[in-house]
């Protein structure tokens, strides 16, 4: 009685942890649900060799079943000892080629699909986009439309974009499970991939490596649009002017307190790529603030006021001086104004 309670628990233990681990899915993060070209060559791989291990499990099974019944010993044999068969020169054979088989029929799609992904030898006629991994965001510079922008990468749905990533400090891991695969950022040299989305939608983005305390919530998200409209957001971000006064007074304030501040040391709005900070020139697009809270002006606030706590280790923290919550208030009021644009993650659909 105590053996099977003890089988039931463990059972039990399982299927509690299969349902925790299925909680942890976020909305289009996930490589089991694929919408771009990357993604669903993967999938078609989990596939194939879910398909294969499956195969290989059933017929071990029933080969076992079969064994057990037909050789177990019955009534009257005791000291019966069933027929030996080492050194079967036809099984042998068998379970060595079966096998060989199986693993070609893997590793050739396989082999296939990496060359695939990898192959950027049309790079020179899509669009190209150089990512920066940072602890703890990610930079986005449009080289060729002459503009950049953090956190949130647009593109267009059907159209190979290219990114040429390169990390500013340690190696992080650029993954959009539902586009694309996966690709280490490093310091030293540029890797590329690519990213074709299928369907137009917000797709979240992680960092895969780890790379510091704040590793986990290195988020990012990519907003892809139809061509049409990232043609008029890439026109609506060159012309972005970043002189543009505010309308109200606390904003204005906003305004000024962000340039008394040092902010604009790290932080460019509306001109050159900037390195140290997220470019903040569509902030109030951001689908998300500083990669993961969500965009609202008390979060924005408690980050203004208090960034270690929101997400530990970052390089912000302590670069400029000690904020009120009414000054934060008002830079809030300001940054929130930021939007240049029409096409943003709520109009490509939400996350
Ligand atoms: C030393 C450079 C530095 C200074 C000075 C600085 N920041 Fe930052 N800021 C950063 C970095 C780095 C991040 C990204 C932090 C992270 O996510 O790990 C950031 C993130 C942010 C974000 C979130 C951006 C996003 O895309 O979600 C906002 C908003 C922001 N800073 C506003 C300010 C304001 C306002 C000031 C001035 C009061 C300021 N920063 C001063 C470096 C700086
Ligand atoms: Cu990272």
């Amino acid at each position: 009685m105590k053996g099977w309670m003890g089988k039931f628990k463990s059972l039990f233990l399982l299927s509690m942890l299969a349902l925790v681990l299925a909680g942890c899915g976020k909305e289009n993060l996930t490589a089991l649900v694929p919408k771009g070209y990357g993604a669903e060559s993967s999938m078609n791989l989990i596939i194939l060799s879910t398909v294969i291990m499956v195969f290989v499990f059933l017929i071990v099974i029933l080969v076992y079943t079969i064994v057990l019944i037909r050789f177990r010993r019955k009534k009257g044999q005791e000291g019966y000892i069933p027929k030996q068969v080492e050194g079967s020169k036809t099984l042998e054979t068998v379970w060595t080629i079966i096998p060989i088989i199986l693993v070609v029929t893997l590793a050739v799609p396989t082999v296939a699909a990496t060359f695939d992904l990898a192959d950027e030898s049309a790079s020179a006629d899509g669009i190209n986009i150089e990512v920066t991994g940072h602890q703890y965001w990610w930079h986005f510079n449009y080289e060729e439309e002459e503009f950049a922008t953090s956190q949130d990468l647009y593109i267009p749905v059907g159209e190979r974009v290219y990114v040429h990533m390169l990390s500013s400090d340690v190696i992080h891991s650029f993954w959009v499970p539902s586009i694309a695969g996966k690709m280490d950022v490093n310091p030293e040299n540029v890797n590329t991939m690519y990213l074709e989305a299928h369907e137009e939608g917000v797709y979240w983005g992680k960092c895969a490596e780890l790379c510091g305390p704040s590793h986990s919530l290195m988020d990012f998200k990519v907003i892809a649009v139809s061509p049409e409209e990232y043609d008029q957001w890439v026109s609506d971000m060159q012309n972005a002017d970043p002189e543009e006064e505010p309308q109200d007074a606390v904003a204005q304030d906003g305004k000024a307190l962000f340039e008394e501040n040092n902010c604009m040391s790290c932080h460019a709005i509306g001109s050159a790529p900037s390195a140290v900070g997220p470019d903040l020139t569509n902030f109030a697009n951001r689908s998300r603030i500083a990669g993961y809270l969500e965009p609202t002006k008390e979060n924005l606030v408690d980050w203004l006021m208090d960034p270690e706590s929101l997400k530990p280790g970052n390089k912000m923290t302590g670069a400029y001086p000690a904020l009120s919550e009414e000054e934060a208030d008002s830079i809030a009021e300001y940054l929130l104004q930021l939007e240049h644009s029409e096409i943003t993650p709520e109009s490509a659909g939400g996350l």
